[in-house]
């Protein structure tokens, strides 16, 4: 029996990469002194690896390695993270990000049908419940039964462990929930901890490897704007 809906954030809820943490993070470059850019095309790129730690630390390692490095690197990339999450916050506050289509309905939805709801994401907690207050109002973080995000687990997607966090803390065995999902390291983890997937592409995961997902739709769509279905049971 389907008992809860487990939601992605970034990519899911909202198309908050290329015009979100993008301009966050080379906000927080600049401010530090850094001469670093992160076009739309090496983002893309650099969205191979999740959490924002993580995909600075990768930056370096394949594509800056000629920058000094401080001695202290960890400390150096905890810091501009904390930066572009500060910039990241005030573009959720000024309401610059909007939900994707579709969502707001289906959470109404999910709700008025009695489904629990929760959150699974490598993104930083703070992020999480500012795009709700910005785009469904402040009681809608209440409507989330669990909020796993960011370090709570040290191994970020693909790995199962958000997913499996999230399942711990709802108590709800995988097969009682439906994952939603825009990538294919969001795909990755939902399938590793035996959670059921629908995944809603977008231009930065269209051609990711979806296989194993129960629907690929390239959207969540309005009755006046469907969506379609990519991949799913209809077509095969
Ligand atoms: C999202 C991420 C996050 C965001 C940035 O992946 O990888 O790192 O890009 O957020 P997913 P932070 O949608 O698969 O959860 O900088 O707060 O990490
Ligand atoms: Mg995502």
């Amino acid at each position: 029996e389907l008992r809860a809906l487990i939601f992605d954030v970034d990519g899911t809820l909202a198309d908050t990469e290329r015009d979100g943490h993008r301009p966050a993070f080379n906000a927080a470059f600049a401010e530090a002194g850094l001469d670093w850019q992160w076009d739309e095309t090496l983002y893309g790129e650099l969205l191979a690896v999740t959490g924002g730690k993580e995909r600075i630390r990768h930056y370096l390692d394949r594509y800056n390695t000629g920058f000094q490095r401080p001695d202290d690197l960890d400390g150096f990339i905890a810091e501009l993270h904390a930066a572009k999450t500060r910039h990241y916050l005030e573009m959720l506050r000024a309401g610059a990000i909007p939900l994707r289509p579709g969502v707001a309905r289906l959470l109404g939805e999910a709700r008025d049908a009695g489904l629990i709801l929760a959150i699974a994401t490598t993104t930083t907690p703070a992020n999480v419940i500012y795009l709700l207050e910005s785009t469904l109002g402040r009681e809608s973080v209440e409507w989330f039964s669990v909020i796993a995000a960011g370090d709570v687990v040290p191994a970020k997607k693909p790995a199962p462990d958000i997913f499996e966090y999230a399942l711990r803390h709802l108590a709800l065995p995988a097969e009682a929930c439906i994952a939603f999902e825009d990538s294919g390291n969001g795909l990755k983890s939902s399938l590793g901890a035996g959670v059921r997937t629908v995944v809603t592409v977008n231009g930065y995961t269209r051609d990711d490897d979806f296989s194993g997902a129960l629907l690929v739709l390239d959207g969540l769509g309005e009755p006046d704007s469907p969506c379609s279905v990519l991949t799913g049971p209809a077509l095969e």
